[in-house]
């Protein structure tokens, strides 16, 4: 039996309960590992070199960076249920959508002063003050839609989802959970918390019933650690997994590389190139508490690009 994989993560990030309910879905069991929810995360960093989002999965010296990658990583673990049935070729597409733009527009419609108390309850106003100084240089360059823009815009898309439910046979693709089931699912959980603001999904019944299906299994079994722990865990580990640079693709293995998201949290990671596919680069990097880590990042999302060696 394979270890379980830790999902660093906390109890309010979107893109954690994402994973959370595919870990749940797929019935695999998993260790939560909490991490703050804003700098510094000296642990998070020791691990990936950089990159900062929320949530990881780690297994051993190997980190995955981003859901789109983690939910292949879970797949190939657990191939059924599958996340990516043969009938639904464009759900990855939908999916990226749903945690892009359609994200920033729950962002934009949820973050506003009545929904706040909701969404932050029990936080002091000095953890409100550091969250919104975190977030600025993180996304605030972002085209993030605000007051009547962010509702028309929420609704508009309700509104076709409520209507491709009534096609099919309980899930966004027919009868087949998808990837895009959850990307959809991580949203609605947002707006879900909202407080009076979530009153705005009332008017679709075809998706209050279909988040209930798509939730129903939880999270699955977990256990915990400690973050240190998870970095010692990491420095303990005595491989990886097999990767390679296949050709083709722009690259070669051991090159020195920098990798970072494009869109928001672009913080870099450098290393050095030990795998590459159309779907994910691997970077290795060696750091002084987490040893020789393998970052994961996927291609999609992200630039890799070879990194000018400075001469003596
Ligand atoms: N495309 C990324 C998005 C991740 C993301 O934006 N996560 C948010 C939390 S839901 C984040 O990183 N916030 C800042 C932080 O946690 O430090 C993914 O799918 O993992």
């Amino acid at each position: 039996m394979p270890e379980p994989f830790l999902l660093h993560h906390y109890a309010g990030s979107p893109f954690a309960e994402k994973t959370r309910l595919m870990l749940g879905h797929k019935r695999l069991p998993w260790v939560s590992v909490q991490i703050p929810v804003v700098m510094p995360k000296p642990d998070v960093v020791a691990l990936t070199g950089g990159y900062r989002r929320t949530p990881l999965l780690q297994r051993g010296a190997d980190v995955w960076c981003d859901t789109a990658l983690i939910a292949r990583v879970l797949e190939a673990e657990q191939p059924e249920p599958t996340l990516y049935p043969a009938s639904a070729p464009l759900a990855p597409l939908l999916a990226q959508w749903l945690d892009g733009s359609f994200f920033w527009t729950v962002i934009g419609y949820t973050m506003q002063p009545a929904a706040l108390p909701h969404l932050f309850a029990g936080v002091p106003p000095e953890a409100m003050k550091a969250f919104a100084d975190d977030r600025r240089p993180f996304s605030g360059h972002l085209p993030v839609p605000r007051g009547a823009d962010a509702a028309v815009q929420l609704r508009a898309t309700l509104q076709a989802l409520e209507q491709q439910l009534g096609h099919g046979s309980g899930y966004l693709y027919g009868d087949a959970v998808s990837i895009a089931d959850f990307s959809l699912a991580h949203n609605l959980w947002f707006v879900r918390r909202a407080g009076p603001l979530a009153a705005v999904l009332d008017a679709y019944p075809r998706l209050q019933a279909w988040y209930e299906r798509i939730t129903a299994p939880g999270h699955g079994a977990f256990e915990t650690m400690r973050s240190e722990d998870a970095v010692r865990l990491a420095a303990q580990a005595t491989g990886h997994l097999p990767c390679a640079v296949q050709p083709g693709l722009g690259f070669e293995a051991g090159q020195p590389v920098t990798v970072a998201a494009s869109d928001y949290g672009t913080d870099p990671v450098h290393g050095t190139l030990v795998g590459l596919t159309a779907d994910e680069a691997v970077v290795e990097r060696i750091d002084a508490r987490a040893g020789t880590v393998h970052v994961h990042v996927p291609r999609a999302g992200f630039k890799l690009s070879i990194r000018k060696q400075e001469t003596a």
